[in-house]
């Protein structure tokens, strides 16, 4: 069984032209007029884009004393119905602290589940010869090929900068690309209890308590490390300038350091955590929190001039009551918002439609960026032959009012509640089958989803000579006449 698309604009991160797309089985088969096949899809008058890839997730995460309420099913599901054919998890340790042992516990969790594709970055937690070595295994025969460093929650999962140092070489010496959470956790840490101290308990001492300078130090501070120990650098939820200058002046002199900013910062801002509503205010805490209309106005800017990389989710999305954990003291609210069902939309909306991006710039931050910075293009992320069918007949004619009554994900609100949305997929297709048709409301079968493994990366062998040239010691030879007795 065939399938064509026909009579759409086809938009990839290049240009945009008139085609159809015949697909075989899970596989692009040939992009070219009048085709035929034996389904056809209709795609008049949309674009025909590469599925989206939310790089950035946390569906059932357990966090801050509770578990992040989205599954991996409705997770997905969401997904497919906002036009994201395949997201990115992160697998936490658990108290045995192994890697593996978590990547199975994920994969339990999942496996029944995804109605996407799916694939994980693994976290790094903290440092010792077991991790060093579970490491090996993960890059060369889990398909895992990123770790993800926290730099705050302190006393949870943040690291220490030597051990952060440590799994950065290792890094560099496997071929696997280091992410970081840049923000300050000893900084954080003390301004929460100074605003704590002088009664500041609601959601607007989250914000208080972790400013830009608190971002912008760490992403200083992860950039530098990473350029001493020869590796790349991916900094996760890059939120305000400081973080974005950093990233900016590292590129100029060569670093390989890449910015992810979340459609929830770009769109929403910090007088959210002013309402006098305080469930309100608490279902946007997250880390870093939303900031002011400067920083926002740097990272459209970043997408544009091409600083910034990726737009992103974080979903790690938490209920009312789960909230509700927080009420008098705003550390204990769990951090963190949705947004992986809007995220497509929410950037079509404020991005193109208002001339800030182009369509495709709009594919190159939604899909093929990161398809290529995580090492799975042109498998995902392209519009190519032999490549996944994941594609998105994606229909700018579709508007709709984001609203909690008719999302797919679980949660018991939405952060971007009335909003208009100015464009939705018509046909979400996964490896060739259709996973979302508009109107028809059905869900893909749950555990059809499957695991992208991501190979090494081939520059890997470069970064460790340059870590190697950097740290070899010159050998001086002194003339033994004038050594200092004693030493
Ligand atoms: N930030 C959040 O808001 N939630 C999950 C983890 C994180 O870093
Ligand atoms: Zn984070
Ligand atoms: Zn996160
Ligand atoms: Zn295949």
């Amino acid at each position: 069984m065939s399938k064509v698309i026909k009579n759409g604009t086809i938009v990839t991160a290049d240009l945009q032209w008139k085609a159809d797309v015949l697909i075989e089985g899970e596989h692009i088969a040939q992009i070219g007029e009048n085709l035929s096949g034996d389904e056809v899809i209709d795609a008049t008058d949309a674009y025909v884009i590469p599925g989206g890839i939310d790089p950035h997730t946390h569906l059932e995460m357990p966090f801050m004393g509770t578990t992040a309420h989205e599954t991996f099913e409705s997770g997905t599901f969401a997904a497919a119905a906002g036009g994201t054919t395949m997201l990115v998890d992160f697998v936490l340790p658990g108290e045995d602290g192994s890697l593996l042992n978590a990547i199975d516990d994920w994969d339990r969790k999942s496996r029944d589940q995804i109605c996407t594709d799916i694939s994980y970055h693994m976290a790094i937690t903290g440092w010792n010869e077991k991790i060093f070595a579970e490491m090996e295994e993960v890059v060369h025969k889990r398909g895992i090929n990123t770790f993800k460093h926290f730099m705050a929650y302190k006393g949870a999962l943040m690291v220490e900068d030597d051990e952060m140092f440590a799994s950065f070489r290792r890094c560099a010496e496997l071929g696997a690309l280091p992410l970081v959470h840049a923000e300050n956790g000893d900084i954080v840490q003390e301004l929460q209890q100074k605003y704590l101290a002088e009664g500041v308990t609601g959601p607007e001492g989250h914000a208080y308590s972790r400013p830009p300078e608190v971002e912008g130090e760490a992403a200083n501070r992860a950039i530098m490390i990473a350029d001493a120990a020869g590796c790349p650098l991916y900094i996760v939820h890059v939120s305000c300038e400081q973080a974005h200058e950093a990233i900016r002046r590292a590129r100029q002199k060569g670093m390989r350091v890449y910015g992810e900013p979340l459609i929830q910062h770009l769109t929403l801002d910090e007088t959210e955590y002013f309402n006098k509503d305080w469930q309100y205010a608490a279902r946007r805490v997250m880390s870093p929190p939303f900031r002011n209309k400067m920083h926002q106005d740097s990272l459209w800017a970043g997408l544009a001039a091409g600083s910034l990389h990726v737009v992103a989710t974080d979903h790690a999305a938490f209920s009312d009551e789960q909230k509700r954990m927080g009420v008098g003291d705003f550390t204990r609210i769990p951090n963190g918002t949705g947004g992986l069902e809007e995220r497509m939309a929410m950037l079509w909306t404020k991005g193109v439609e208002t001339g800030r991006l182009t369509p495709e710039e709009f594919v190159a931050v939604t899909s093929t960026n990161i398809a290529k910075i995580l090492n799975m293009y042109p498998l995902k992320g392209g519009i190519m032959r032999g490549g996944h069918a994941d594609l998105v007949v994606w229909d700018p004619g579709i508007h709709r009012t984001v609203s909690v009554a008719t999302q797919k994900s679980i949660i018991d609100y939405n952060v971007f509640e009335g909003m208009e949305l100015k464009a939705a997929p018509r046909y979400t297709l996964s490896r060739g089958e259709v996973i979302w048709a508009h109107g028809q409301n059905s869900q893909p079968r749950p555990g059809r989803g499957r695991f992208v493994s991501r190979p090494p990366f081939a520059s890997a062998s470069q970064a460790l000579s340059k870590w190697k040239a950097l740290n070899t010691p010159r050998k001086i030879e002194r003339d033994p006449m004038n050594i200092p007795a004693g030493v």
